[in-house]
């Protein structure tokens, strides 16, 4: 099949997990053609049946706002006929499902050939941009009208029926990984620089937006930190950086907490981590908390959204209500001051993200793909 993925392409668990399915796919042999604004983080373009075709909004005096979903579909439009695309994965409705409508429409129109379109939602989507006003019809128009909807998550999928009036059916595909690629593969003299004492590690990986709570993870820090030595290991970078670093420098805390940056081998970072820590404020899957349980760590989350759909509580780790930082530094002193209860939560944890390894997953997506295929005509 020759595919067509449209994703964002920066750090984030949507562009993240578009790579690497489109990754997945070429190896299965399909042609994958990725479509952004950027080449996407981890994408491997050193196969011969992956490409990239950067979408460029040419700059124009009238413009205030450079129009980038319409320079987005008019690019669909030349690549799907240039390279014969059968269908098209967008990942988040806006913008990108409604480019891919108009792309439709201009392609039938002009070709008289129909090519559909796929669309997942991700979260910020759903929970947050899609919601305002100015956005919300633009969102329910593009599910509606795309050719098969799927969410990350059940939580996300009820989300979305509550807020939007959807009328299409949406399936629900959990994000995935490659167990292989994020086993358990300690690395001693990794532990031993940040962690010289040998205390337990704590981790926390994201994007620090606001709703990733970062002061929750340096609470939680603190408070476990007052009874048991821990180290805690910050990765990532983002708005809410600055002011943790700040705090910790301020509260002497930068001996043992860590700011990491960006990081593209993470699952060697998991692999010497004990908790991680995801106290968000909302998330549709939580796709970190997976790469650190299949690399053998722990999770004490929030209960938010899809969490606990991935976080299993008392099993894979704990959930607490989002903000109670007492009952989540609870839970890691229970973990941390029983180390065979400890080591049997990492082992439910790795079994557990076994269940999202992407030769579960992907399948789902080829025989939606599949289904896709068999729709020659618009439905009206
Ligand atoms: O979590 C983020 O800030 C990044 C965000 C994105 O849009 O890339 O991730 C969302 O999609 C991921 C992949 O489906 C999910 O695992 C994350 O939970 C979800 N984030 C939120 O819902 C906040």
């Amino acid at each position: 099949m020759n595919i067509i993925i449209v994703c964002y392409p920066t750090y984030g668990g949507s562009g993240i997990l578009a790579t690497e399915l489109g990754n997945s796919l070429a190896q299965k042999g399909h042609e994958v053609h990725f479509v952004t604004y950027q080449q996407p983080v981890r994408l491997r373009t050193y196969s011969s049946n992956i490409f990239f075709h950067e979408v460029d909004v040419p700059p124009y005096p009238l413009f205030n706002f450079p129009p980038y979903e319409l320079a987005l579909a008019g690019k669909l439009v030349n690549i799907a006929i240039q390279h014969h695309i059968d269908i098209v994965h967008v990942h988040y409705a806006i913008p990108h499902a409604s480019a891919a409508y108009i792309m439709q429409k201009i392609v039938w129109q002009k070709h008289q050939k129909y090519i559909p379109f796929i669309t997942t939602l991700h979260g910020t989507d759903i929970t947050i941009v899609g919601r305002d006003k100015s956005y919300e019809p633009v969102v329910t128009f593009s599910i509606n009208n795309s050719d098969i909807v799927t969410a990350v998550s059940q939580n996300l999928k009820d989300e979305t029926y509550k807020h939007f009036e959807i009328t299409k059916k949406i399936e629900v595909i959990y994000n995935f990984i490659d167990t292989e690629k994020f086993k358990c593969q300690c690395n001693p003299v990794l532990k031993n620089i940040f962690a010289p004492q040998g205390q337990k590690i704590l981790v926390h990986a994201s994007n620090f937006r606001k709703v990733k709570r970062i002061q929750d993870v340096i609470k939680i820090f603190e408070i476990v930190n007052e009874q048991v030595p821990v180290v805690l290991l910050m990765v990532g970078d983002g708005p809410e950086r600055k002011e943790a670093e700040e705090y910790c420098i301020e509260h002497q805390l930068n001996a043992v907490v860590k700011f990491l940056g960006k990081q593209d081998d993470i699952q060697d970072i998991f692999a010497i981590c004990d908790i991680f820590l995801l106290p968000s404020d909302y998330e549709s899957f939580g796709l970190s908390a997976l790469e650190a349980m299949a690399s053998f760590s722990t999770v004490v989350s929030s209960n938010a959204g899809g969490l606990p759909e991935v976080n299993i509580h008392n099993f894979t780790g704990f959930t607490a209500d989002v903000g109670n930082v007492q009952l989540m530094a609870q839970y890691c002193l229970e973990l941390l001051n029983d180390n065979e209860k400890l080591l049997q939560f990492k082992h439910n944890a790795m079994q557990h993200a076994k269940q999202f390894n992407h030769t579960i997953i992907i399948p789902q997506y080829e025989t939606l793909y599949q289904q896709l295929l068999e729709i020659k005509q618009p439905n009206i």
